[in-house]
């Protein structure tokens, strides 16, 4: 029996939205473990979030939400985009949770405990001076500085010095090389290998375990003036997920007793491949099997930033192509592991040749034939076909040397496998040509040519089931085929389909898209876009509260009203539409709230400054007022 499979992918940071970069790692990790459980193999799949840190506090102020309620609003736009792409996660840690938390103090308390090889404390308490980033969350040297700005957030580091509790890093790195070398530690591509042991032959130093500048974070038990380093607090998700401190069996099970797969790309390789090791050496825990830094991409060419506007929502991807051609698309890129340009532009054209022509067309004629010439009925097999042989032995082979490629993360070469075969069994088709048969009168080899064909389609839908789960569940709906056949065993199988059973078809699996359907989608789609504002646009409204001083009627105009209202020591002349409603005598005296900071206009040549704000439906309409002790100019929020 294999030992459980247990991925992971990093927990993302919440300050920001999802775009293709989490969804590619996710997406990877969704289809390894659901290759794994495919496979029959026990399989925990992790993904979360990592919410601690000066950089969610600020996001939360700017956004005027305490630190929690901006966290639960910006997880669940993770977790809507994960639903949207059909990720099926075990377990989806949060580092705001008390499980979490738990977990934090368990392994910072094994680590205080702990002696070097040399006797000394592992965990020790010093003073820090250094330039720190807030983008990064960590403190940076003078030599990564690029005209004396933080090279990846282009703003200058804080001077900051602090007291800190130490990690002797330094005593661990020569078992960490070790390990890495002989591979006890597989750090995969070979490439970031190599690069975390050039990492170990330069300058490192211990680094600091906790912060006492940050306040958003886990605070230490043994210090409640400091909150764990968000280093220390987010790769321990890994481990507080599965139950470290709080559920024994399930720790043993997945993490002493796995094998652990820990998913990245290459920014964060200094963090997993040195500083995870060490802090699970100083606690006495065994360490990940295997760390798997994938490519980083680019976009068009460009590194993906806000400020550039051109990071890709993975969610408009899905609008387009669907949550299984967004994930067949992105999947098949490039080679997992090598650096590559994501260009949106290709998409459809791939979309199109791949999944509309190989594999919807594969689906379509030979079902539609099948549906005219044999009543709809799978017709008998039959195995002497000139080319069968072939075609079966490409079958055979198929699943296990996909299933192969996955457990070396070679996914892309997986997908070609399955998507060989369709190109093969195409090829097939397009050779015995069945339709000619048909009208020769040979329906028995016409059949027989139909029934191989919906053979490996069945075995296709399974392979490229990690892939694309829901279109492969329509196609095997097609064979009245539920999940319960959906394992590796049932595609190394041929001739499993029932000759006689009626194929359920309606309609094509991967219709073909045409630019114009996209542009459909995008109009629409920026239309309600247009609607929405963000937090930074909405932060520019200034609402506050007038007291309405003096009221008359506009001459001319029957519905507005000329009022003179006070928001706070500002007096001003407004113009409201508001005269069918509220009489001068009625309105005067009021307090109502008002958007204070528009610029002057002139309405029906009368100036106005400001605008007041009032709820209207039909001929109903009431004023926003403001009761109690509130006075003219207080700030609504
Ligand atoms: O670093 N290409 O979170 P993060 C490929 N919270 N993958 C990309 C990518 C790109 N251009 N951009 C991002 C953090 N990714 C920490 C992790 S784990 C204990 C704490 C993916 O939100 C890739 O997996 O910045 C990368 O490692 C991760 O997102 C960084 O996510």
């Amino acid at each position: 029996m294999p030992k459980p499979f247990y991925i992971t992918t990093p927990i993302y940071y919440v300050n920001d939205k999802p775009h293709i970069g989490h969804a590619y790692t996710t997406i990877s990790a969704d289809m390894i473990s659901r290759f794994h459980k495919l496979a029959g193999r026990d399989t925990f799949f992790l993904t979360g979030t990592d919410e601690h840190g000066n950089k969610v506090a600020e996001a939360a102020a700017k956004a005027n939400l305490s630190e929690i309620e901006f966290c639960d609003k910006t997880v669940a736009t993770f977790q809507n985009a994960w639903n949207n792409l059909t990720i099926e996660n075990d377990y989806f840690i949060r580092t705001t949770s008390d499980r979490h938390k738990k977990a934090v103090w368990k392994i910072l308390d094994a680590m205080r405990e702990a002696k070097t090889d040399d006797g000394e404390d592992v965990v020790y308490s010093d003073y820090y001076e250094g330039l720190y980033c807030t983008g990064c969350e960590k403190f940076i040297t003078e030599k990564e500085l690029v005209d004396g700005l933080c090279p990846d957030h282009k703003v200058k580091p804080e001077l900051l010095k602090e007291k800190n509790y130490f990690f002797r890093l330094t005593s661990f790195l020569p078992k960490i090389k070790e390990l890495i070398e002989s591979d006890e530690l597989e750090i995969l591509p070979e490439e970031r290998k190599r690069e975390v042991l050039g990492l170990i032959g330069q300058d490192l130093n211990d680094f600091s375990l906790s912060r006492e500048r940050v306040k958003w974070g886990v605070p230490l038990s043994f210090d409640k003036s400091q909150v764990a380093y968000v280093w220390v607090d987010a790769l321990s998700n890994y481990i507080s997920a599965i139950g470290y401190g709080d559920d024994d069996e399930s720790f043993k099970k997945w993490w002493t007793n796995g094998e652990v797969v820990h998913l990245m790309a290459k920014d964060i390789l200094k963090f997993h491949c040195l500083f995870w090791p060490a802090m699970l050496l100083a606690a006495g825990e065994k360490l990940p099997k295997t760390l798997f830094l994938h490519g980083f991409f680019t976009v068009d060419g460009e590194k993906m930033s806000k400020s550039l506007g051109n990071m890709i929502d993975p969610n408009e991807v899905v609008e387009n192509f669907g949550a299984d051609g967004t994930r067949y698309l992105l999947l098949t890129q490039f080679p997992f592991g090598v650096d590559g340009d994501v260009q949106a532009k290709r998409f459809i054209t791939q979309y199109n040749s791949d999944l509309a022509n190989d594999l919807g067309n594969l689906v379509s004629r030979v079902v539609k034939m099948v549906l005219s010439n044999f009543d709809g009925k799978l017709p008998q097999p039959k195995k002497e076909i000139d080319g069968l042989e072939e075609l079966l032995k490409a079958t055979e082979e198929m699943p296990n040397a996909a299933y192969t490629h996955v457990k070396h993360f070679q996914l892309s070469k997986a997908i070609e496998e399955a998507m060989g075969l369709v190109k093969t069994t195409n090829k097939f088709f397009n050779d015995k040509a069945p339709w000619k048969l048909g009208k020769e009168g040979k329906f028995d080899e016409m059949g027989g040519i139909l029934y191989a064909c919906c053979e490996v389609i069945r075995i296709v839908s399974i392979v490229l089931s990690p892939i694309m789960p829901t279109k492969m569940r329509e196609i095997r709906a097609i064979f009245n085929l539920d999940d319960s056949s959906l394992n590796l065993d049932q595609a190394n199988t041929f001739f499993v389909l029932e000759p006689g059973i009626t194929l359920n078809f309606n309609d094509s699996i991967f219709p073909r898209l045409s630019e114009k359907d996209l542009a459909k989608k995008e109009d629409t789609k920026s239309t309600e876009d247009d609607n929405l504002i963000d937090f930074d646009q909405f932060g520019k409204v200034e609402l506050k509260v007038a007291e309405v001083l003096e009221a008359e009627k506009v001459e001319g105009a029957d519905r507005l009203l000329k009022l003179q209202i006070a928001i706070g020591d500002d007096k001003r002349q407004i113009i409201a539409g508001v005269a069918e409603f509220y009489p001068p005598e009625k309105i005067k005296g009021m307090k109502i709230a008002v958007v204070a900071n528009l610029k002057p206009a002139k309405i029906r040549g009368v100036e106005s400054h400001g605008m007041l704000l009032a709820a209207k439906k039909g001929k109903k309409l009431t004023l926003m007022t403001v009761d109690g002790d509130i006075p003219s100019g207080a700030k609504i929020s």
